[in-house]
């Protein structure tokens, strides 16, 4: 053994406690959100990339706060406009890797109009959506994926309206990367994560992580668990975009988990047709020093 690489060290591998903060998570005790921060320092572990090369964005609400969890850059912003920052941090540094995180309310209401336009642009990015069917940190009114009926302080009647399907509405605009997950099965969660991570464009987690204070009793950890069905075990080809939306359309009311659909095929995300438009364009470009020489 030559004297040069016994003395080299390999850069330790990166573990979850790599990505934990050092601020203590201020949500409710048994809150799923607790599991979905724990998948995601799992996940990134797994990438292997340090937290300065990792900015997390999120909007407003409890699930919201996830960044400040993590050891990677983030901004905690405003709510409903998490995907809109993200595109733009992307833009302005594409080496990042960038994750956005936000609850149902924050991603599927005030927000749901930036949703399909991220993934039409298709930049690479991850949306993380903790789906509790409710607006936690506001104390638990209904939000835009609460069942019809769901009871809370400021509907005693019940919902009377449908809810939004994030699973659809991501498959219906085209996003090459969609699945679900709950935190009860944390390694499934973390895989998906991670494997959401590494598709090249856009990709879609919809997280059913529970409210425990003002959730519905059969959202929770347990009942998740007992109801959930892997869609890798009923064998679901996940490059099957038409059973991927027949399977997402039992949203509600069956709890699969798993990759609904992986585009088999990813086209160019936004940033790469960007740089290769910079690059055709390049000859004509002027010379900087031609544009400041004086005019005579
Ligand atoms: C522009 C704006 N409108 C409304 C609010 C109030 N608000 C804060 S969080 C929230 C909803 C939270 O629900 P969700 O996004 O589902 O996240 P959760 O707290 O359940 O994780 C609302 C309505 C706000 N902060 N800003
Ligand atoms: S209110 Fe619900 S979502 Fe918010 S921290 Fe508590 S349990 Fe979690």
């Amino acid at each position: 053994m030559s004297s040069e690489s016994a003395c080299s060290t390999a850069p330790a591998a990166l573990t979850a406690k790599d990505f934990r903060s050092s601020l203590k998570p201020i949500w409710c005790p048994g809150c799923g959100d607790f599991g979905v921060v724990n998948a995601i320092y799992r996940a990134l572990a797994a990438i292997g990339r340090p937290p300065h090369e990792i900015a997390f964005i999120s909007g407003i609400g409890c699930s919201s706060r996830i960044p400040g969890y993590t050891t990677a850059y983030g901004f905690n912003t405003v709510h409903g406009r998490a995907l809109p920052i993200a595109q733009g941090l992307k833009m302005a540094n594409p080496e990042l890797l960038v994750l956005v995180a936000g609850g149902d309310g924050d991603g599927f209401s005030i927000g749901g109009g930036h949703v399909p336009h991220a993934i039409r642009r298709n930049l690479d990015l991850t949306y993380l959506v903790m789906d509790n069917q409710i607006y936690g940190l506001t104390k638990g009114q209904l939000s835009p994926t609460s069942n019809r009926g769901t009871k809370t302080a400021s509907s005693l009647y019940g919902s009377i309206e449908d809810p939004v399907n994030p699973l659809l509405y991501t498959l219906a605009y085209g996003a090459g990367f969609v699945a679900q997950g709950i935190p009860g099965d944390l390694d499934g969660l973390a895989k998906l994560i991670e494997e959401a991570i590494r598709y090249p464009g856009f990709s879609f987690v919809n997280i059913q992580s529970p409210c425990i204070t003002y959730g519905e009793e059969c959202n929770q950890v347990k009942a998740q668990k007992a109801n959930m069905k892997k869609l890798s075990d009923m064998g679901h080809d996940p490059a099957d975009r038409m059973k991927a939306m027949e399977l997402a359309g039992a949203y509600g009311s069956e709890l699969y988990t798993g990759v609904f659909y992986r585009n088999p095929n990813p086209g160019p995300t936004y940033d790469s047709y960007i740089k290769g438009l910079q690059s055709e364009l390049a000859p004509q470009a002027r010379p900087l020093d031609s544009l400041l020489a004086p005019v005579t």
